[in-house]
């Protein structure tokens, strides 16, 4: 597939997708979300592929969903497009994924962020919901993960408020994982993706799943299904591997296996 809105290339074990409206603050149309979603189908096939690192550009992750084409959608429209179909493909992601923003993550972008394992951020720039200011309310996480990570009371701010929060606030309430100068943000990145794509790919795989899962189940059953997943690795050889090379002092050398 030939891709017009996003730029897809592999870096050591990383697959780097950068979207790709500058024009538009790389606000989120249905084309992009397409290609996005193709583009993570494959990484996610692409057994080179250990992580997928997704960036914008130097003045914007993304602005949100594109409000030229919602404008006149009517929820018929909306029904018909489907278009939460390729906001729930990107939750259902097995490999880690990291966000690096620059700029601004707005609405569907925030969201977008959001979605992501592993979020580092410029210094400078900045999240948040602003879809109040539209007349809507975020739809593709923005009420439900940002809740999560920033507590109730930050969340209704952003939402209700629309008001956005700086990169250093995000860090400050466990929104994102890191702040650095937005000149070593691509550099920064791409290290924490490289180190994530040397891990075992089971091993993250499974305790990214478990990660995720507790968001959804009782501590009985989060505890149950870890455990499941502990076991399940030392079905792989990737444990023995990794067990080995510690008692015998030297690197691991994962396969996936
Ligand atoms: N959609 C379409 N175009 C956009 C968007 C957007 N979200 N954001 C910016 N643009 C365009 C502008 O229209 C402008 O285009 P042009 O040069 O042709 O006039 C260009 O990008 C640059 O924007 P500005 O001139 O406005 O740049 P500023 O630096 O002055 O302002 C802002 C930057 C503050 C980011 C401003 O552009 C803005 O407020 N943008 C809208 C932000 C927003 O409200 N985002 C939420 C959108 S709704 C949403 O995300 C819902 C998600 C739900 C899930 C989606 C599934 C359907």
């Amino acid at each position: 597939m030939a891709y017009q809105h996003i730029l897809v290339t592999k870096i050591k074990g990383v697959g780097r997708i950068q979207l790709d409206r500058p024009d538009v603050l790389n606000a989120l149309n249905l084309a992009l979300m397409d290609e996005l979603v193709h583009a993570l189908n494959e990484m996610e096939r692409d057994d080179e592929v250990g992580c997928i690192l997704l960036c914008g550009n130097e003045h914007a992750f993304a602005a949100g969903a594109d409000i030229f084409e919602m404008l006149d959608a009517t929820t018929t429209d909306l029904l018909v497009q489907d278009q939460f179909s390729a906001w729930d493909r990107l939750s259902e992601v097995k490999k880690p994924m990291i966000a690096a923003v620059s700029g601004m993550a707005l609405g569907g972008g925030c969201e977008l962020a959001m979605a992501c394992d592993l979020i580092l951020a410029a210094e400078g720039s900045s999240f948040g919901q602003p879809e109040i200011n539209l007349g809507v309310m975020p739809g593709a996480g923005g009420t439900q993960r940002l809740v999560r990570s920033v507590g109730k009371a930050k969340a209704m701010e952003m939402v209700l408020l629309g008001r956005p929060i700086t990169a250093q606030e995000a860090y400050r309430l466990g929104l994102i994982n890191e702040v650095v100068p937005a000149h070593q943000l691509e550099e920064e990145a791409m290290k924490w993706a490289q180190r994530l794509a040397n891990k075992a790919p089971l091993a993250v795989r499974l305790a990214k799943e478990s990660i995720l899962k507790s968001m959804e189940s009782t501590l009985a059953e989060g505890l149950d299904f870890e455990q499941k997943c502990f076991y399940l690795l030392f079905a792989t050889e990737d444990q023995k591997e990794g067990m080995r090379a510690f008692v015998e002092k030297r690197r691991p050398h994962f396969h996936g296996k």
